[in-house]
């Protein structure tokens, strides 16, 4: 839920990137923390393995001026990918105000993708979201690579509402900006119809 600070005059905003293991939420984030301006970013938290899979999230704020007077915040999180830290991820998306799905385009990552969508549907619906109305973005990366699926059979495959789909690669920053820009529009839009 939105946490909206009446007395401080500041809002408060949850993104969550979800999606299977090695898909580039994090990548994502780092680019992300990377290019922004440092009076705009906190720090980059990331709880993370040795072989820098992620253990429990990694965690950005961002902040992005005012909103008729109330300074506004962003709170970047992402999962952990690997199916086993399914408690962590369920945990992470409790209080989220938008979500992004971040597709790996590789075809031997396509199960996992529709596995990660069934379980991001599951975790939303246990803390009490209907994911049919979440502001919800669809963003298919790794375009780089030679196995890379046709972006129109993943969106036939991936998408199940109306979410705006944004191609990327996350490595190099390509559609990063223009994700994020795309789930906080959706985030905004819903707060003004509160
Ligand atoms: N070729 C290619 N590789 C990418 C891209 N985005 C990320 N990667 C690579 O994919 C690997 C995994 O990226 P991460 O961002 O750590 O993946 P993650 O989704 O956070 O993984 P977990 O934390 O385990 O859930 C890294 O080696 C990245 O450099 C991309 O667009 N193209
Ligand atoms: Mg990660």
């Amino acid at each position: 839920m939105t946490f909206i600070n009446y007395a401080a005059r500041e809002i408060n905003c949850k993104i969550v990137y979800y999606g299977p293991g090695l898909c580039g939420k994090t990548t994502n984030i780092q680019w992300i923390h990377g290019r922004t301006r440092t009076d705009a970013k906190g720090k980059l938290i990331s709880l993370a393995t040795e072989t820098d899979r992620t253990l429990f999230f990694d965690f950005m704020p961002l902040e992005l001026g005012t909103i008729r007077g109330f300074r506004t915040r962003f709170h970047l999180y992402t999962v952990p990918g690997q199916v086993f830290y399914d408690a962590s991820r369920k945990l992470i998306l409790k209080g989220v105000d938008g979500v992004v799905f971040v597709a790996d385009s590789q075809e031997a990552r396509m199960d996992a993708n529709l596995d990660s969508v069934e379980n991001l549907k599951t975790n939303l619906k246990d803390n009490g979201y209907d994911p049919l109305k979440i502001p919800y973005i669809l963003q298919l990366n790794k375009r780089d690579l030679p196995t890379a699926l046709p972006a129109d059979q993943l969106q036939k495959d991936l998408r199940f509402r109306d979410e705006p789909v944004y191609e990327a690669v996350a490595m190099n920053g390509s559609g990063v900006f223009e994700t994020l820009k795309g789930v906080i529009k959706l985030v905004l839009l819903d707060l003004k119809k509160r």
